[in-house]
């Protein structure tokens, strides 16, 4: 053993014992990180944390039913339980109270007591004496055989004996620990109501009959309390990832059981997407980067349905095994385990890596899906059928890549037919207007300057790649011509100094249809083909909105604003004729050319993309191309587009 010289000067009074004690606790202050990841905002919840899964993990043993965390005026955190009480009698082999030893011995958490293990556990699994030495101050009350005994501690340091200061109601037991992060230690004690509230959530749904209530008292002015209980448990948290979504069918996949000492729970349904979400717990961490019991559940997975499919007749003796990718397209799953000893892998140690955790869920889950299929033969149907689908639009999505893969090879041969392409080969020269309809792009192509300029007429709405699966954005038709006009590919294929054109202007109707539209050509390129926004290739091109002629003169106004600046200065009488535009196709190609593709005399707006706001972005283009029309439309309305005015 190496003692710690300073314990030593200041505590020579202590035995042996304690010395080792109070230098453990000295090691976590002095190196906090180690013990709890970081000092900050992240390292300080991790202190709630801590304390709440050791009321968890009564209530895993079955003694526990209720959790109560309070953020006092002060950051000053409490947690309650009414499980058993942390034993308050002398542990002998310690010849302290288990109270004591659970605050002030490092990795004490749970060994005591006997019998269960420890299966809940922060990140880094120290326990509370680990929050008490990073505290200011730290009390516990425990609630047993009609008294309340209580202890209270400074930076780890005890202050007061365990003693009785009360009595209570017999019936009543439980824990109460109160503590203040140490503002010396943590960059900032200030609790994030939200952060709390996520996790706390969580721990409930995976802890079936918990209630857990959160409670902010530090702004009088704005109490916040949320109180979360699941009788479900995780099948309630299935329920509630699915929630936004379209279930495809009502029942929840749900088994459980233990094998080689591995506690095993799984909650899985499909939704109407075509994304996965499966949410990997090791006793109740997140493991976002999978590991064996992913690997299990995954195998598990695909090997029953495969078998059940074959089996029923549901897949055809030609067809080839559905992959997992098929399978688990649009799932929403839960894979929550209890380990004795996690061992975690991989750079940032949130890989299951035990072995034996993967035979246990592949073994669990092919046992119970199997079952549940039995049972359960129309939603067997169902995922077959829609996993079928899947593959199939998987092949048809690999086809159409071939096929613009090898069309883009043969270059120039193979351009869409509707394309009027510009003589001028240099990319940067040359531009490409996107068009609205048929006719108006017949216009574009009288009006245009052919050397720098190219036409693409598409017809009507184009797809809604939102709401489409890869084969059918593949095979359609008018972006299977933009991608090929374009010459970039996409994707994995997608290679920018391909790029036919400098400019790719979208020309639309100055109205709603034509902004949605707009808004559907956008929602392709940033999906399929971001970096051309990124790097300031998209343009919308603005038509006007009025004509103005007096005296065989005319005017354009691109805005009512612009139209009342031209009246005001030519005067407001009769002889003036104005007209409204009402799409493009009312401009014959001479007006189309002065207006709208004149480099010297048109206005374009460049669409811009902050990187920052990538996500918000994601949101947006969800929102806007979802199922909710009325937002939509106020959005195209309000916003049009977040673009740029150039050239003006
Ligand atoms: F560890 C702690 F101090 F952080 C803490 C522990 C904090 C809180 C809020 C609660 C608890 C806690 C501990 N709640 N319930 C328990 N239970 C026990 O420690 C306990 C009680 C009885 C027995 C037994 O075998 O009789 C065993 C244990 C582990």
């Amino acid at each position: 053993m190496s003692l710690n010289k300073d314990s030593l000067q200041v505590e020579q009074d202590y035995g042996a014992d304690q010395i080792q004690i109070l230098e453990g606790l000295e090691a976590v202050r002095k190196r906090p990180g180690m013990y709890i990841g970081s000092t900050s905002g992240r390292g300080l919840h991790h202190l709630v944390y801590e304390i709440v899964d050791n009321s968890v993990d009564e209530a895993i043993a079955g003694f526990c039913h209720n959790i109560d965390v309070i953020i006092y005026p002060g950051d000053v955190i409490s947690v309650s339980d009414d499980g058993r009480g942390i034993p308050v009698g002398i542990n002998h082999k310690a010849g302290l109270s288990a109270v004591e030893v659970v605050f002030t011995i490092l990795h004490a958490g749970g060994k005591f007591g006997g019998g269960g293990y420890k299966v809940s556990g922060g990140l880094h699994g120290v326990g509370a004496s680990v929050v008490n030495a990073l505290s200011s101050w730290l009390e516990v009350k425990v609630y047993s055989g009609g008294k309340v005994y209580q202890q209270k501690y400074e930076r780890g340091h005890k202050v007061t004996d365990l003693t009785v200061i009360g009595e209570c109601d017999p019936e009543k037991t439980g824990t109460t620990v109160t503590f203040l992060p140490d503002d010396t230690i943590f960059e900032e004690v200030k609790f994030d109501f939200d952060v709390l509230k996520t996790r706390l959530r969580e721990t409930a749904f995976l802890t079936k009959g918990l209630r857990i209530y959160l409670k902010d008292l530090r702004n009088e002015e704005h109490i916040r309390e949320r109180n979360f209980h699941y009788e479900g448990g995780i099948k309630e948290f299935v329920e509630y990832l699915n929630n936004s979504k379209k279930a495809l069918y009502n029942n929840i996949v749900y088994c459980d059981g233990v094998v080689n000492n591995v506690v095993v729970e799984v909650a899985m349904q499909h939704n109407d997407s075509f994304q996965e979400n499966t949410y990997g717990f090791v006793n109740n961490i997140l493991t976002p980067e999978g590991g064996t019991h992913i690997v299990g559940f995954r195998n598990a997975l695909t090997k029953t349905l495969n078998e059940y499919g074959r089996k029923n007749k549901l897949l055809r003796d030609s067809e080839p095994n559905l992959s997992g990718e098929d399978i688990r397209e649009g799932l929403t799953a839960i894979i929550s385990i209890k380990i004795e000893d996690p061992q975690f892998e991989g750079q940032t140690k949130q890989k299951l890596g035990n072995t034996e955790a993967r035979g246990a869920v592949d073994s669990i889950v092919s046992r119970g899906l199997e079952q549940f299929l039995e049972e359960n033969p129309q939603v067997g149907k169902i995922i077959i059928e829609k996993s079928v689908l899947s593959q199939r639009a998987r092949e048809a999505a690999r086809k159409a890549r071939d096929l613009t893969r090898r069309k883009s090879a043969l270059d120039g041969l193979s351009l869409p037919g509707k394309l009027a392409d510009c003589t001028d080969k240099d990319p940067k020269n040359c531009e490409i207007y996107i068009v609205e309809g048929d006719s108006a792009g017949g216009s574009a192509k009288t009006a245009r300057d052919r050397a720098t300029q190219a036409i693409l007429p598409l017809r009507g709405k184009i797809l809604n790649v939102e709401k489409a699966r890869l084969d059918r954005i593949y095979g359609n038709e008018e972006i299977r011509s933009m991608i090929t006009a374009f010459g970039t590919g996409i994707h994995e294929d997608f290679d920018i100094t391909k790029l036919r054109y400098d400019k790719i202007i979208i020309m639309t109707d100055a109205d709603v249809d034509g902004a949605h539209i707009a808004t559907l050509m956008l929602t392709f390129l940033y999906r399929f083909m971001p970096e051309l926004i990124k790097q300031g290739h998209v343009y919308l091109a603005k038509p006007p909105l009025y004509k103005i002629e007096r005296n065989r003169k005319e005017w354009y106004a691109y805005s009512d604003d612009e139209l009342n600046n031209i009246l005001a200065e030519i005067g407001r009488d009769n002889s003036n004729k104005i007209q409204r535009y009402k799409g493009l196709g009312e401009m014959d190609a001479d007006q189309l050319w002065e207006t709208t593709m004149d480099p010297e005399k048109r206005v374009l707006l460049r669409v811009v993309m902050n990187e920052d706001e990538a996500s918000e972005i994601d949101v947006t283009f969800t929102t806007l191309m979802g199922d909710k029309v009325e937002p939509r439309r106020e959005f195209i309305e309000e916003h049009a587009m977040d673009v740029k005015n150039l050239d003006i």
